[in-house]
């Protein structure tokens, strides 16, 4: 089992398309373990994108994701960093497989209507930065029930 976060960006919100990405997602078979609706601020921005600080679309990267509320998720399932990402597609858009939610729904490489954790060990670190400890350990019988998961 991994943990990755999924975050519907501005765009995606704006789009009304909140329901339609996670019915994909959990129609995948991931689990929802936790869920907010929030407004970024530059400063939690920046905090989350540490990693491409300095590179020539981070100030911009910045602005887009501080432009309207996002929705921040934590998924769990097997081999979940992976499923997120296949379901998502490339960073570009217009390189991102047929069928995939920047293919369908992403306006550039920039504007591209979510984010999926890169890695099993980022998948942790980002979800523990949007969440605490008793927000991601809900759990219902219903939500791991294997059964539930069938489309
Ligand atoms: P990822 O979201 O597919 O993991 P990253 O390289 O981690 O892609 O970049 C983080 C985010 O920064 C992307 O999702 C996209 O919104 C933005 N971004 C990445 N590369 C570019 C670029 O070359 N120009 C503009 N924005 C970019
Ligand atoms: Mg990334």
């Amino acid at each position: 089992m991994e943990r990755t976060l999924l975050i519907i960006k501005p765009d995606g919100v704006q789009k009304h398309l909140i329901g339609e990405i996670l019915s994909r997602v959990e129609g995948a078979g991931l689990t929802i373990k936790s869920m907010r609706m929030l407004q970024l601020d530059r400063r939690t921005a920046g905090r989350f994108y540490a990693v491409h600080r300095g590179k020539p679309f981070y100030q911009s990267l910045i602005e887009y994701m501080t432009s309207g509320p996002v929705v921040v998720t934590a998924l769990e399932g097997l081999s979940g960093v992976n499923r997120l990402r296949s379901l998502i597609g490339a960073t570009d858009p217009s390189q991102a497989e047929e069928g995939t939610i920047r293919r369908l729904y992403g306006d550039s490489i920039e504007r591209n209507t979510v984010h999926g954790s890169d890695s099993a060990e980022n998948g942790l670190v980002e979800t523990a930065f949007f969440f605490g400890t008793a927000e991601l350990d809900i759990t219902t019988e219903n939500a791991q029930d294997e059964s539930y998961v069938n489309r």
